[in-house]
């Protein structure tokens, strides 16, 4: 028994179709662990019954086995090494054929990461390298599978640290939820993009709702992924019954609809929650004679942010040029008081104008750049979710950057300069991202069209030695003004034409060419069309120009991008009154600060004499319908939790300062909550989110944390008077303590409401055990909450 090389479990993947074990807790239960007792506990105390479950999948026929090691983090053992190295050697033990992989499961470390809760990026990145390195120091494991992800960014926190503390092949599944979204809002093109970017070895889905619901997700993955596709559903929906966990799936409608997911183009086949050796041994027997899809290169440019990826060369790609203090004192002043409430006003307007990347750029000479750099990243990925370009000619500045940003990023620039080359190429292969790459090198910025798609190419040839792919390099010839020298637009605009011939994606800052002219405006719209017509991808652009937006729009029109011309209409439409439209400055009103989730506006604007007269006024007439608002399309899938979280804490924020003007809390609240995660759960991201919500809609929370035994809840009623509780599960294994909580609850007084909610939990379920409301969101727990005090 010897570990393999990475080269065979590649080779090995991509040469046949191979299958992974499926579900442990549930088959751990059955041999007597008890619900609520986390499965990683039995690496030590009942280690046999570990093994024997590795050999029934062996025996099953499955390649790889997953070592027990789901739950286990520095953050939550401080065992976590003995814990590792007790399941590695018990999956090593059960592996005696030496054909078995053996992989070491990682799973989501419970918490939420800042900015939505109060985990710090890098110490993200440190449990997870903790766990990691050491596994990897014991050379048993073959590969590191990261799975059951549901955030986007703790995904790339666990990616980087595989990369950072082993040379172990990684795979990474990600868990989506009924929206076909992560919990934190990723689509499948986004966790693509941004995996691929960081250059996993093998993605995909696991768990969620079973492998039928899965199905449009796996579509998803099939179109865009060049990398092979894993996947490992439940086994369906759980349902109660009787008290115990039954899965909608047996083993052969299981193997069924993994047969139609083989077919679909996916070569690594495992099962997840609820699914046993005889599942797998059904799905090896049904799939092992589909063919194996070959796995092809796909060519898309795409870039990506924590909910959605935009693709660069179908249609014109508009990124905002105006976070940058280049010419704007007011940016520059805010940029030095590490004032970024300035970066985000200007990014949530660029978004409302149509732009589909924002650049930031925080160089100056008498700042700390990657300080703003930074601050500006992480703030402006609270206000919007649109796809960033990162803007900085320091290696330093971009490489802390690309760390730590929620997806796949443009990175502005590279340039064909050697030493810029060999600082700039190692970065985006570590990180992912996509590259800005300027038509100049040590000799300047030549004359001529052919010089400078020389460069392009000499640019894109040394990229590929660094296994950076064309498609991820978008070319920049340079746009540069016409005032000093009125032939060069000429010369950029036959660059384009002739680097679109040749494949490259292309991208100007349109508005250098009228520097030192007056009506900028007119001859940037001009330059833009003529560089549209010459088929340019992408354009850095001020988004509020009215013009740029008439030369996009009527583009789109002409060129057969807008159906119906809808898009036109729209504009047109919007546009009535033909005048220019003035550049948007000024304050954020209360309503805008809390529907964008902008704090420091928020509180600005409650500041203003008008709201200190009728503070209860600014709560009910402003607040709560933005809140409202947003909730709404939380609902409709048109806005995500982040969203959501973000909105909340800026309401909670200004309605602390509203309190300050009643003078006490006004006796304001609208009523109160018991919130607790049950008894044996430790799980309580999905109860923190109610939390904040329901406290930013004026109730008050008596919180009394995870893992809650149940007369803790009942005590609670008992000293509040509180009747309405919420309880949350993540895991299945906990929904025997949470119908105890609910009994004995309901015995002490029927009249107590107790809404459920939690990941596993479903309608069929939450009736089963007498629930008297199952909430599937957060969102619907305040409903739930304004109906009971109504
Ligand atoms: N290629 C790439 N990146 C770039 C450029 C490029 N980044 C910087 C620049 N060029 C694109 N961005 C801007 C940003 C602002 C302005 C022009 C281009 C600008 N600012 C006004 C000024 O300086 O006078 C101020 C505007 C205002 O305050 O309203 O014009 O070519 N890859």
């Amino acid at each position: 028994m010897c570990q393999k090389s990475k080269t065979d479990i590649l080779d090995l993947i991509r040469s046949r179709r191979v299958y992974f074990d499926g579900g442990f807790g549930s088959l751990l239960q059955e041999r007597g662990l008890p619900a609520g007792t986390p499965p990683e506990l039995w690496n030590l105390d009942h280690p046999n019954d570990v093994c024997e479950i590795h050999k029934e999948y062996i025996a099953a026929g499955c390649d790889f086995i997953t070592a027990n090691t789901f739950g286990v983090n520095s953050l939550k053992y401080e065992n976590y090494k003995e814990l590792i190295a007790a399941a590695l050697n018990i999956a090593k033990e059960s592996a005696q054929d030496g054909d078995t992989c053996i992989a070491l499961d990682i799973g989501p470390l419970g918490r939420l990461l800042s900015p939505l809760g109060d985990l710090d990026f890098e110490d993200a990145v440190r449990a997870f390298s903790d766990a990691i390195g050491y596994a990897a120091s014991l050379r048993i494991a073959d590969v590191v599978i990261i799975e059951t992800m549901n955030d986007s960014l703790e995904t790339k926190a666990a990616v980087i640290a595989a990369k950072e503390s082993c040379d172990l092949p990684i795979f990474v599944t990600n868990a989506y939820d009924a929206t076909g979204k992560l919990m934190t809002g990723a689509s499948p093109a986004a966790m693509i993009a941004m995996l691929e970017g960081l250059g996993v070895d093998a993605l995909g889905v696991n768990c969620s709702l079973g492998p039928e619901m899965m199905i449009p997700i796996i579509e998803e993955y099939v179109k865009y992924s060049s990398t092979p596709i894993v996947v490992s559903p439940n086994a369906g929906l759980p349902a109660y019954i009787d008290g115990k966990t039954v899965y909608a799936l047996g083993p052969d409608d299981f193997a069924e609809k993994m047969k139609q997911i083989a077919e679909m183009g996916v070569g690594i086949l495992g099962g997840c929650c609820g699914t046993t050796p005889d599942h797998m041994r059904e799905v090896i027997c049904l799939t092992s004679g589909v063919s194996l899809p070959e796995i092809t290169e796909k060519d898309f440019t795409v870039v990506s942010s924590y909910t959605h990826a935009v693709f660069v060369g179908n249609e014109p790609v508009v990124i905002g040029e105006r976070i940058n203090p280049t010419g704007k004192p007011k940016l520059k002043e805010a940029l030095r008081n590490k004032d970024t409430a300035v970066l985000a006003r200007e990014a949530v307007r660029q978004a409302e104008a149509g732009a589909h990347i924002l650049d930031v750029n925080t160089g100056l000479p008498d700042i700390d750049e990657l300080d703003a750099m930074l601050r500006a990243i992480k703030e402006i990925q609270t206000v919007t979710d649109l796809p960033l370009q990162i803007d900085s000619s320091d290696p330093g500045v971009l490489e802390a950057a690309l760390r730590i940003y929620n997806g796949k990023p443009l990175v502005n620039s590279v340039n064909g300069k050697r030493e810029v080359m060999d600082a700039v190429f190692p970065l985006v292969k570590k990180y992912g991202g996509t590259l800005i790459a300027l038509t100049l090198d040590e000799n300047g910025i030549p004359d001529s069209a052919a010089e400078r798609f020389a460069i392009a190419e000499r640019i894109e040839k040394r990229a590929r030695e660094f296994g950076i792919k064309k498609k991820d390099i978008i070319v920049d010839p340079l746009a540069m003004t016409v005032s000093s020298d009125q032939r060069s637009p000429g010369v950029t605009l036959e660059t384009v034409k002739m680097l679109s011939r040749s494949g490259f994606k292309t991208s100007l800052g349109i508005s250098n060419v009228s520097f030192g002219l007056p009506r900028r405006d007119i001859v940037n719209s001009s330059f833009f069309l003529a560089a549209l017509e010459s088929g340019l991808s992408a354009a850095i652009l001020n988004p509020f120009d009215m013009r740029m937006s008439e030369a996009l729009y009527t583009f789109r029109l002409l060129h057969g991008m807008d159906e119906g011309c809808a898009g036109y209409i729209e504009f047109a439409s919007e546009h009535a009154a033909d005048a220019p439209k003035a550049q948007i400055a000024g304050d954020v009103s209360l309503r805008d600060a809390i529907l964008n989730g902008m704090k420091k506006e928020a509180v600005a604007a409650v500041s203003s004499e008008k709201y200190k007269a009728d503070p209860l006024g600014a709560i009910n007439n402003e607040i709560i319908p933005a809140l409202n608002e947003i909730g709404e399309k939380f609902e409709a899938g048109t806005a995500f939790l982040p969203q959501l979280l973000m909105s909340a804490e800026s309401a909670q924020e200004a309605i602390a300062v509203l309190k300050g003007y009643i003078g006490s809390d006004g006796g304001s609240h609208r009523g109160d909550m018991i919130l607790a995660t049950v008894k044996g759960d430790i799980h309580d991201i999905g109860k923190n989110i109610v939390k904040v919500l329901l406290e930013s809609y004026g109730f008050r929370v008596f919180d009394l944390g995870k893992d809650v035994p149940p007369e803790r809840v009942l005590d609670c009623v008992r000293e509040t008077g509180c009747r309405l509780v919420g309880l949350s599960a993540l895991m299945t294994t906990t929904v025997p303590a949470m119908e105890e909580t609910l009994k004995l609850l309901h015995s002490f007084d029927p009249g107590i409401k107790v809404c459920v909610g939690g990941a596993v939990l479903t309608q069929e379920y939450a009736d089963a055990i007498g629930a008297d409301k199952y909430c599937p969101d957060a969102m619907d727990t305040v409903k739930y909450a304004e109906r009971f005090y109504q």
